[in-house]
């Protein structure tokens, strides 16, 4: 019987602060700028700063109207490293197979670890003590035959949960939950939710696979089918926060050259781009991000009237977005871009149409099959930096 735990760290960073700095204890401790740092958001913030109504992505700024009083830290991306590190070290103790989601969570698939440690809730109370005595950590844990249903469970009872699902009782648990809890689904989704009434999982199992069809699309409309019958959904999902490919990059020396950066985006973009491809995905909203030498992170989002259809028009919108917000002079030590809300890519129109958007994108899916039945090959786009922001030819590496 298959079985998995998704394990999430409560407020993780906030938490760290607080193990490291225990006159926090007990109080509102938000990460990610101080107060006056006009563009810096919420990385996280601790329980008791939530309450506040202050959660992740807001801007500081608004976080200091809802609460004053808070703690406000720029943080420690070393220090939260580190601790992420000997967490999952942690949790390769209790499974042959940890599968690391983000800094603070993982997959851990116990499938018949019933002789070694007991049964799934014994295993899940081991894992939290652990963390707990070796770490000073909290962590809410969730169980379940899939790791779809095991991450949405592991948020049920937050924080310091545990909350298991007992085999076959998967669709009666999802159902009840409401639609907020759908793992993957974005802002938009939940517009159409809204829109059609949807208030619960339930109200999404009672319709027909046409009909979701006909109001998600395919290939959404096939995942919630899955999702809210508690079926594993995960595959349509992998990468945090919803249906999107992202790519992000930390240097080694914090980054003070425009080239080195534009380089940078560029081969990024070419790394998110092709697994859009691939996917034959297509979105119209990009998203980049730029964390500076001091930990503060910006991400700054666009969402474009017309489908991002060639790695050309990416970079360059990329690039576009990335001035907009960079602070000239300042050391970058990470840099990501990414492209969210993704859809099936929709049929390739005739040359009639052919655009040069069109043409390009065809080029690339040519690369991009050649790459996949020759890995050799190797073949990528190179970048051309000139006046009008880098256009692209083909070399062969
Ligand atoms: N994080 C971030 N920006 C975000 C979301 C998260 O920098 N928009 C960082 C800070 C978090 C860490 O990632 O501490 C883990 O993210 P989680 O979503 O797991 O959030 P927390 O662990 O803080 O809270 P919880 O899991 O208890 O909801
Ligand atoms: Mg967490």
């Amino acid at each position: 019987m298959a079985c998995f735990v998704h394990a999430d760290l409560d407020a993780f960073y906030a938490a760290v602060e607080t193990l490291d700095h225990p006159e926090y204890h007990g109080k509102p401790v938000i990460v990610g700028g101080l107060p006056g740092d006009r563009r810096s958001v919420v990385a996280t913030a601790s329980y008791e700063a939530r309450v506040f109504g202050v959660h992740s992505a807001m801007p500081i700024a608004e976080a200091v109207k809802r609460c004053p009083q808070g703690i406000f830290l720029r943080g420690n991306m070393r220090r939260y490293q580190e601790k992420s590190r000997e967490i999952m070290a942690l949790f390769m103790d209790f499974s042959p197979e940890v599968q690391q989601l983000s800094i603070d969570e993982a997959f851990l698939d116990i499938s018949g670890m019933e002789g070694l440690f007991g049964p799934p809730e014994e295993q899940g109370r081991h894992i939290k003590r652990a963390v707990r005595e070796k770490t000073g950590l909290t962590v809410s844990v969730g169980i379940a035959s899939n790791k779809y249903l095991a991450k949405i469970a592991s948020g049920i009872s937050k924080p310091d949960g545990l909350c298991i699902i007992p085999p076959g009782g998967e669709a009666a648990f999802m159902t009840e939950q409401p639609v907020e809890k759908i793992w993957g689904a974005g802002k938009k989704t939940r517009e159409i939710f809204r829109k059609h009434g949807f208030k619960t999982c339930a109200d999404i199992a009672a319709l027909s696979p046409e009909t979701l069809t006909s109001i998600f699309g395919v290939s959404f409309g096939a995942f919630l089918y899955r999702a809210v019958r508690g079926e594993a959904a995960e595959s349509f999902d992998r990468e945090r926060g919803g249906h999107s490919m992202s790519a992000e990059r930390t240097f080694e020396y914090d980054l003070r050259d425009r080239f080195a950066m534009e380089s940078s985006l560029l081969e990024i973009c070419q790394t998110v781009f092709w697994r859009v491809l691939r996917g034959r995905l297509e979105s119209k909203t990009i998203s980049v991000k730029i964390r500076y030498d001091d930990f503060t992170t910006v991400i700054v989002r666009e969402t474009f009237p017309a489908g991002i259809t060639a790695l050309n028009d990416f970079y360059g919108k990329t690039l576009a977005l990335f001035y907009r917000k960079y602070e000239a002079g300042r050391g970058v030590r990470l840099l990501g871009a990414g492209l969210l809300n993704l859809e099936p890519a929709t049929a390739r129109q005739g040359d009639l149409f052919g655009t040069q958007n069109e043409k390009e994108r065809r080029l690339e899916e040519m690369i991009v099959e050649i790459n996949r039945k020759f890995p050799g090959a190797a073949l990528r786009r190179g970048a051309v930096m000139g006046e009008d922001g880098g256009r692209f030819g083909v070399r062969k590496e």
